[in-house]
């Protein structure tokens, strides 16, 4: 007969199981000796979250849509809910005591704290708000994050400390503030997805094990540029196009990488963003777009890469550095690593 402790567990998960919870029981059965400090500081995250959803539903209601006038690290000026979900993150993640280093798209150098090695384990990159540029047009944004270890030895200083390769981050996630929010993220043991429900205000398990199709129908790509992207890239599209995959493709885009992404995991197909003439090595940060969003979709079964190699292999070597990227299921991408190696 089950014990009261038992059938209260049970009929709880049946009821609702809550992304604290699932963190909390993953950690249990993958890494018992964390001590809980991981689902502490993933809590740090999914609150600064909330702040931010909060206010993204009321950006036409209250002072916070537009330009705040500033210009961030790289040139792009700063959008009033830029600053507030960048301070929400620093603040709720400065609290944990478990945080060494974190590293912000809208701060220039990294921001330290002075904790002991024992106590400040880990680092953690992020962009606040993602696809910012749509938050006057009621178009879905998000914020990304992605975490690493802190070095055992900080010998290399901070340096080595914030440039390491993506296969390290431990954990990687994203929330997208669309028609609902979703919370999506791994620990490198597969890939979950929670919905925030406004009744309890909490994220809900809603995807789990999250796996990419195989193969799509959609592509997602600045087609204007296209007469700029490099000939391995204007190959690969017009192989989607014509149907040599054996299937008709759709175009769908809006800007927004998150929302473009996570239609992609969900819907299958692939996400390109190449080298263009604005952008010779691509648009996106390395550290706090590519990184997550590629261990989150090899997590899923699917691929990424910047055109030569995988991007969890790439070792980065300033905290803002941009990179093409090329992120999709597995059929998409072998595809274009085919164009890739038949252009070279
Ligand atoms: P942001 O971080 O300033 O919002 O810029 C990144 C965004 C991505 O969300 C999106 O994939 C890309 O820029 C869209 O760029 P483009 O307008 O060149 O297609
Ligand atoms: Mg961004």
């Amino acid at each position: 007969m089950a014990t009261v402790k038992e059938s209260t567990a049970r009929s709880s998960r049946e009821l609702v199981i809550t992304a604290q919870q699932h963190i909390l029981e993953q950690q249990q059965a993958h890494a018992p000796d964390a001590g809980g400090t991981f689902s502490w500081l993933l809590s740090g995250i999914t609150l600064a979250t909330k702040m931010i959803e909060a206010k993204v539903r009321r950006a036409g209601l209250l002072d916070v849509l537009g330009s705040a006038g500033e210009t961030n690290v790289q040139g792009e000026t700063q959008q009033k809910l830029d600053i507030y979900a960048n301070q929400a993150l620093l603040h709720c993640l400065g609290l944990r005591d478990t945080v060494a280093i974190l590293v912000s798209e809208e701060n220039e150098e990294p921001v330290t704290f002075d904790r002991a090695r024992e106590t400040g384990k880990y680092v953690i990159f992020f962009d606040p708000l993602d696809g910012s540029s749509n938050i006057d047009v009621n178009v879905s944004v998000g914020t990304i994050f992605s975490i690493f270890r802190r070095p055992p030895k900080m010998d290399g200083g901070i340096e080595a400390a914030v440039l390491q390769p993506g296969w390290k981050q431990v954990a990687a996630g994203y929330v997208v503030y669309g028609s609902s929010t979703i919370l999506v993220y791994s620990a490198g043991k597969g890939v979950f997805g929670f919905t925030l429900n406004p009744d309890i205000g909490a994220y809900v398990l809603s995807h789990d094990n999250l796996r990419m199709p195989h193969q799509g129908n959609f592509y997602s790509v600045n087609e204007a540029q296209a007469h700029t992207f490099p000939a391995p890239y204007r190959e690969y599209i017009g192989r989607l196009r014509s149907g040599a995959l054996g299937r008709e493709y759709s175009s769908r885009y809006v800007g927004s990488l998150v929302a473009d992404f996570h239609r992609t995991i969900l819907k299958g197909g692939v996400f390109v963003y190449p080298p263009t003439r604005g952008y010779p090595r691509g648009k996106l940060r390395l550290l706090y777009e590519a990184n997550p969003l590629a261990f989150i979709a090899e997590q899923a079964g699917g691929m990424a890469c910047d055109g030569e190699q995988r991007i969890l292999e790439i070792q980065p070597r300033e905290i803002h550095e941009r990179t093409p990227l090329v992120v999709g299921g597995r059929a998409e991408l072998e595809e274009f690593q085919r164009c890739w190696r038949a252009t070279q």
